[in-house]
């Protein structure tokens, strides 16, 4: 039985209170969570820093969508594949990509892109949904292989519009691919609103003309997009094919440093994502169960600050890669017209 649930899943309210099952996470695991999700916040906010500044390219803040992130990653084993976009660094980091690689992707270093070895991260997606149909045939390539892995590709409510999310989400249903669609439905595409996007009332709803579930979270809630993806990830490794995941949360900051959000949204709405922030739920949370203190809090900013100082420092220092280093990571074998344009490109530095 196709089983879609829009009700909307949630574990903590706004204000920190338990109000669905707790999942099995002890304090260390919940401590993890906050400490992350302060960790890409203050990532984030020094990135949009130093592009203002100038020192960086463009970049696309994740500000608001911490939870469903972290939580979603928090819920896979390392040995299982993320396949992110260029809103993606909460989960990057949380699935082990180090910080000053984060660095990278702005500052156009190859490097940026490319995951350390043993780090299951795909390459960043900037072409909307293009990932999407590569993370359903990876994700069968492995359901052939046996391998009991669930995958995890994550998206925004925009890239439900193009023809690869469909083809991917169609290609999963048919071939049981172990395929954990995480939509994270932060309000807007650029300046273009959720309504427009689709006449749909829920993305979530979409799975079951494919046939396979999907449900609704409170993407601001860590536990419940934790609950939900390691209940869908549980399915896939079974062998039970694909899920949907509508996270609905907020994109707090601009589209990208290229945008200017005044011009399409209403103040009153940042007031109201300011209410729910995911940090400030999960930090509420952990307080009211003793599990953190002002002290702790303290020291995590401090320790946050010093971890991003440090990572840009090692980005600024790593040497510039030839051109021709963007070839070896496009095909496992590199062929010989690849080969040829290389050599042509190694004489230019990036
Ligand atoms: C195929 C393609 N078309 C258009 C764009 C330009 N573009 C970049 S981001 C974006 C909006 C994407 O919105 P959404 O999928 O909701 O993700 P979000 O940026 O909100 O995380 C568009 C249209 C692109 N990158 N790729």
């Amino acid at each position: 039985m196709i089983r879609v649930d829009v009700s909307r899943r949630q574990i903590l309210a706004p204000d920190g209170k338990l109000v669905g099952e707790m999942p099995a996470l002890g304090p260390d695991t919940l401590r993890d969570m906050y400490r992350i999700m302060v960790l890409a916040r203050t990532f984030d906010q020094r990135a949009l820093n130093l592009q203002r500044q100038g020192r960086i390219g463009t970049f696309a803040p994740a500000a608001g969508q911490e939870a469903s992130q972290v939580g979603a990653v928090f819920a896979m084993r390392r040995d299982e594949w993320l396949f992110p976009t260029y809103r993606s660094h909460p989960a990057m980091l949380a699935h082990g990509m180090p910080l000053d690689r984060l660095f990278l992707y702005p500052m156009a270093h190859p490097l940026g892109g490319v995951a350390p070895p043993g780090v299951a991260i795909y390459s960043v997606a900037i072409s909307i949904a293009a990932h999407l149909p590569h993370a359903a045939g990876a994700a069968w390539a492995s359901r052939i292989r046996r391998e009991s892995k669930g995958f995890v590709a994550l998206f925004g409510d925009g890239a439900t519009s193009e023809g690869d999310f469909h083809e991917a989400m169609n290609f999963a249903g048919v071939f049981r691919a172990p395929l954990v669609f995480l939509c994270e439905n932060n309000g807007w595409a650029i300046s273009v609103p959720r309504e427009h996007q689709t006449a749909s009332e829920t993305i979530a709803q979409k799975a079951v003309a494919y046939g396979f579930g999907g449900e609704v979270v409170d993407g601001n809630d860590v536990l419940a997009v934790y609950q939900a993806t390691s209940e869908a990830l549980e399915r896939a490794r079974a062998g039970e094919g694909p899920t949907l995941i509508e996270a609905q949360t907020y994109r707090l900051g601009p589209h990208t440093t290229a945008d200017d959000p005044t011009r399409y949204r209403k103040p009153e709405e940042l007031t109201e994502a300011e209410r729910i922030d995911p940090i400030l739920r999960l930090r509420l949370f952990l307080e009211g169960r003793d599990l953190w203190s002002e002290k702790e809090e303290a020291a995590l900013r401090a320790e946050a600050q010093e971890s991003v100082r440090a990572a840009y420092q090692k980005a600024q220092e790593t040497p510039p890669m030839a051109l021709g280093d963007l070839v070896p990571y496009v095909y496992a074998e590199v062929p010989p017209y690849l080969a040829a344009e290389r050599e042509e490109m190694n004489g230019w530095r990036v």
